[in-house]
């Protein structure tokens, strides 16, 4: 057997093992961290700075049912984001993105920030346990991250 002869069936195996990731739907994570929540239920306004690399506070608890209005700002020198989801997902999401990289990103808990910038999010935690929170950036993901304690009623 020649080298070709081997090489072309491990591209057809590799195409295929990637084919389950061809439909991805991000916002439909399996995991509950909860839904995006309506203003007027707004119980509380949690800010968070997201610096080079870090996210300032990391930690946050929240009450199980409580509806946030996360206000996130960029105060680094450059372009980060905020998803959250299981780290399991989050790591997904990544792996997502170095396959397709120049995918838009549609996630409902995502937020993607320029330098200086400021966004809001507002959301319901509808189930007690431990939510992650990072920045998918390439280069950011590993420092850039934090947790959510969301605490049962
Ligand atoms: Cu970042």
């Amino acid at each position: 057997m020649n080298a070709m002869n081997r090489i072309i069936p491990l591209v057809i195996l590799v195409l295929f093992s990637t084919e389950s990731y061809s439909a991805p739907n991000h916002s439909n994570l399996e995991s509950d961290i909860g839904r995006p929540g309506d203003s007027d239920k707004v119980s509380r306004i949690i800010k968070l700075t997201q610096v080079d690399n870090m996210f300032l506070p990391a930690e946050i608890e929240v009450n199980e049912g409580e509806t946030i209005q996360f206000v996130v700002k960029n105060g680094g020198n450059h372009k980060h984001e905020m998803l959250m989801g299981s780290m399991a997902e989050l790591k997904k999401i990544v792996k997502m993105r170095r396959m397709y990289p120049d995918k838009e990103h549609s996630e409902t808990q995502l937020l993607q920030l320029e330098p200086g910038e400021q966004k809001e999010l507002i959301w319901q935690f509808t189930r007690a346990g431990i939510i992650d929170f990072a920045c998918p950036l390439p280069g950011h993901f590993k420092k850039m991250r934090g947790k959510i304690f969301v605490e049962k009623k």
